[in-house]
């Protein structure tokens, strides 16, 4: 899909908030933009591989209030965990961009002064309803079911938002709605994938208005150049580290910034679609500097079918797999499993059956099979086959194709795809092992048995090479067991495609690549901070314990003193009325609730919230957004009527 004429390779990762240690999905992120950084590498194309962190705004600000500590005291103290995970993650980034960094901060403000000399920046006043949480107004279009009492909920995480009104310099978006549309026809692969680009051209065919890139609300953030009641809003920020990390605005580094602007994949989620296709482009635009050629926009990867977050309670913790599985396997299957297209699954049982299926059996004991089978026989040097017979030259026939096909589907960023390729070959470089049944040969047949060994070697080298990107120590280790190490000097991929099969091997048999996990009672309370409980069998005197009722909401209040709660007047029919306090403020307006009918923990034991008691549960279920849903009767039942 994306041509390399260029002979160079700029991927980049979000810029991560560091509000905490990082998760499982900033580990995917970073980890996506680490194998398709290796396998440019493996391609012999000069690359350049950066991450960092997003340290300014009010978000961070409030964090490290919570935590007592100044902000850049508070951003410090995570920065380590980054970097030591990353590391043992083996993400080989060249460079790690902190927005707090003297150059970047410097090189931003440098950015606004020439577009407020050029007039694409300017000073006016901005009122509308906020989002704390996301950094973002809501746009007026999102706001029209506003009612007089209560703001829009943010339409990204669906908190609640603030009136606020500030005096604030805005850069001129409206003027690039009509490049940006272009922008999005000429290049169908912008974004990718192309199914993602609906939402961006609908939102910026309803119209852009200037975008508001200064606050005075907040004062941890860069100065405003020449007004230093301003500091610059986090994404005009941030979404510059993608240049000033390659040289932007520095003139001591203006080499550096042409070899590697614009760059070619800037690696996202699909939550900041937005600031990349529609914000970024226009900066850079406005700036007149070429554009990226990609966005590649993943989905979530999901717990027990909810978004995976911190804030969902529900993160899984990387340290954890780490110390368990190790880098590799774990880097495995979060590529394997995660299609870019789709959200996707986690869940423990899965990894531990890819290790046993995939790496263990299929890939490790084919390797294992072939050099202990080797040794016993005492062939350690493998010289090359003068004469293939036509099962070899068949699965030589096959290992051309698969590196084909994985290279057709890399150059698509289908990673997944390419792995399920390369396994079918591995599948393939296993049928054709057993077939042979070199073990009969040995004796029989030793340049038989030599070529069976030396076939598997060809195949088992190229495995290796593809799948090196996603596995780099084992595939090394591998590789340096058949002694045909990786030389990355060359394109290391175009030599396995156009050589002829007639390496020299040499086998020196190593333990096994990959431990199966241990059976042993399920891990997954251990690595995942669930919120809800395992589920385990019960009988049905335990459900009838459980008094499930229908009720009516009548009233729902505002407690003043909780941000999250509502105080419930339920009517339960002939059962009375009862109290409930519920904690989803964040989700549901009044409205929403006052009339409805739900479901309801009628028998748990009350309990006291902010010295008001509650007396009974209501119940909600996750929805594929993550945020509670109601739960109903399809029809109207008397109220009082209990589940069973
Ligand atoms: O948005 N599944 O930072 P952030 C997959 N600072 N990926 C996930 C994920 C999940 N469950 N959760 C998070 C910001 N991510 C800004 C970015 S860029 C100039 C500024 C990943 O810490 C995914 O890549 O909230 C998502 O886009 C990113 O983390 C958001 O990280
Ligand atoms: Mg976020």
């Amino acid at each position: 899909m994306h041509d390399q004429s260029d002979n160079k390779f700029y991927i980049t990762t979000p810029i991560y908030y560091v509000t905490a240690r990082p998760h499982l999905g900033t580990l995917y992120s970073t980890l996506l933009a680490d194998v398709l950084a290796r396998w440019h590498r493996l391609k012999g194309i000069k690359t350049f591989f950066l991450t960092g962190t997003d340290e300014h705004g009010q978000k961070i600000a409030q964090a490290a209030e919570k935590a007592g500590k100044q902000p850049k005291e508070f951003v410090d103290s995570f920065i380590d965990s980054y970097q030591k995970m990353w590391a043992e993650y083996e993400l080989a980034y060249d460079r790690f961009i902190r927005t707090t960094d003297s150059y970047h901060v410097k090189a931003v403000q440098d950015w606004i002064t020439h577009l407020l000399n050029k007039g694409d920046i300017y000073k006016s006043f901005y009122e509308g309803w906020y989002c704390t949480s996301c950094e973002t107004f809501v746009t007026e279009k999102d706001a029209e079911h506003t009612t007089a009492s209560s703001g829009p909920k943010c339409p990204t995480c669906g908190r609640e938002t603030h009136i606020i009104s500030e005096e604030a310099y805005f850069f001129k978006l409206s003027a690039y709605q009509d490049r940006l549309l272009k922008l999005y026809a000429d290049n169908p692969d912008f974004i990718i994938p192309k199914e993602r680009a609906h939402e961006v051209i609908n939102f910026v065919h309803s119209g852009l208005k200037d975008l508001s890139i200064s606050r005075t609300t907040i004062t941890w953030g860069i100065p405003f150049p020449g007004d230093t009641k301003h500091v610059t809003y986090v994404w005009a920020d941030a979404l510059n580290n993608y240049i000033t990390a390659v040289g932007y605005g520095q003139p001591e580094r203006k080499k550096e910034f042409a070899q590697w602007w614009p760059a070619d994949v800037h690696v996202l989620g699909k939550d900041i679609i937005r600031f990349h296709a529609v914000y970024w482009p226009a900066f850079l635009m406005a700036s007149d500097l070429p554009l990226p050629k990609h966005l590649l926009v993943h989905g979530w990867i999901r717990v027990d079918q909810q978004k995976m977050s911190k804030s969902s309670g529900n993160a899984v913790d990387p340290q954890a797999l780490y110390d368990t599985y190790g880098a590799e396997p774990v880097r495995y299957y979060l590529m394997r499993q995660m299609a870019i297209t789709h959200d996707g699954d986690f869940s423990i049982e899965d990894l531990e059956q890819r290790i046993s299926s995939d790496l263990a059996n299929d890939l490790g004991n084919l390797l294992n099979r072939m050099s202990s089978l080797a040794h016993k026989h005492g062939l350690i040097d493998v010289p090359p086959v003068a004469v293939w017979e036509q099962a070899a030259l068949d699965l030589r026939d096959e290992c051309w194709s698969m590196l084909e096909e994985v290279e057709d589907y890399m150059s698509d960023f289908l990673v997944h795809m390419a792995l399920a390729r390369a396994w079918k070959f591995i599948n393939t470089t296993n049928a054709y092992f057993h077939a042979q049944e070199p073990w009969k040969l040995a004796h029989s047949n030793p340049a038989l048995f030599a070529q069976v060994i030396s076939a598997t070697c060809h195949s088992l080298r190229a495995i290796a090479s593809v799948l090196w990107p996603v596995m780099p120590r084992k595939m090394e280790e591998l590789l340096t067991s058949i002694n045909a190490p990786l030389n990355q000097e060359y394109d290391t991929l175009e030599n396995l495609e156009l050589g002829t099969w007639d390496t020299y091997f040499m086998i020196h048999h190593i333990p096994p690549l990959f431990k199966k996990p241990e059976p042993k009672e399920p891990q997954e309370s251990k690595m995942v901070e669930k919120t809800s409980e395992q589920a385990n069998h019960i009988t049905i005197d335990d459900f009838t314990k459980v008094e499930l009722l229908v009720g009516t909401i009548e009233q729902c209040e505002v407690v003043p003193q909780s941000e999250k709660l509502y105080k419930l007047q339920v009517n339960f029919g002939d059962k009375g009325m009862r109290q409930i306090l519920s904690g989803v403020r964040a989700s549901f307006s009044v409205d929403d609730l006052v009339h409805k009918q739900g479901v309801f923990v009628f028998n748990l034991k009350p309990r006291m919230m902010l010295g008001m008691p509650s007396e009974g549960m209501m119940l909600f279920a996750n929805g594929a957004d993550g945020a509670p849903k109601l739960v109903t009767v399809a029809v109207h039942v008397p109220n009082g009527t209990r589940l069973k």
